[in-house]
C-alpha cells in the first residue's frame, strides 16, 4: 500500500539482544509514537531469533512497525539514532550485540519506493529480503507487501519464535 499524498510510508525493523530486550522495543515504538511527524499504523508480534552474522552472541528480539511519516528519510534516521542512544546504543562491534537497534527498511511516497545510496542510508535496506528476522516481522504489518517466499531455501524461518502477538 503507498502513502497519503504528502505522506510517506515506512517500515522500521527494530532489534535488541542485551538488557530488557522487550522494554527497549516497547520504549522504540513508544518513542516512535510520541515524535513529531510520524504516526505509528501497525506493530508486529515480537519473535525470538538466532542471532545471523556477527561474533557468538545471545538472541535477538525482533519486530517490526509501520509508520507514516512527514520526516524526510534522513530526519528519520536522525529519529531512530536518537531513540537508539537513548537506550543507550554503542557502536562497537559491527553486527555485534545490541541494547536497541531501529533500522528503515523501506519508505514509500505516492509516487513510489525511495531509492537512496548515501554514506549513511541505503533505501531499501540492502539486506532485508533475506533475513528472515526483518521479513516475518514485516509481513505481519503489511500482509500485502511483496516479500521473498520465507518458507523457501535461503530465508530460513526455522529459528524464529513468535514469543508476543
Ligand atoms: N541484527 C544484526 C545482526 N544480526 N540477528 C538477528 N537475529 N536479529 C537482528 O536484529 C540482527 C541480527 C545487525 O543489525
Ligand atoms: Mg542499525
Ligand atoms: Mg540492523
Amino acid at each position: 500500500m503507498t502513502a497519503q499524498p504528502g505522506t510517506t510510508r515506512a517500515v522500521l525493523a527494530l532489534g535488541a539482544n542485551m538488557g530488557d530486550r522487550l522494554a527497549a522495543l516497547q520504549g522504540a515504538v513508544d518513542a516512535l509514537a510520541a515524535a513529531d511527524g510520524v504516526s505509528v499504523l501497525a506493530v508486529s508480534g515480537v519473535y525470538s531469533t538466532d542471532p545471523v552474522g556477527g561474533p557468538q552472541q545471545d538472541d535477538f528480539l525482533n519486530a517490526a512497525v509501520l509508520i507514516d511519516t512527514d520526516l524526510t528519510p534522513h530526519e528519520l534516521l536522525v529519529l531512530a539514532h536518537r531513540i537508539e542512544a537513548d537506550h543507550h546504543r554503542t557502536r562497537e562491534v559491527r553486527w555485534g550485540p545490541r541494547t536497541l537497534d531501529v533500522d528503515l527498511i523501506v519508505m514509500r511516497t505516492a509516487e513510489g519506493e525511495i531509492v537512496l545510496d548515501t554514506e549513511d542510508l541505503t533505501l531499501p535496506h540492502p539486506r532485508a529480503y533475506e533475513r528472515a528476522f526483518v521479513c516475518v516481522p514485516w509481513a505481519d504489518v503489511e500482509p500485502d507487501a511483496d516479500l521473498p517466499d520465507l518458507d523457501a531455501a535461503g530465508v530460513l524461518r526455522t529459528d524464529l519464535q513468535l514469543v508476543i502477538r
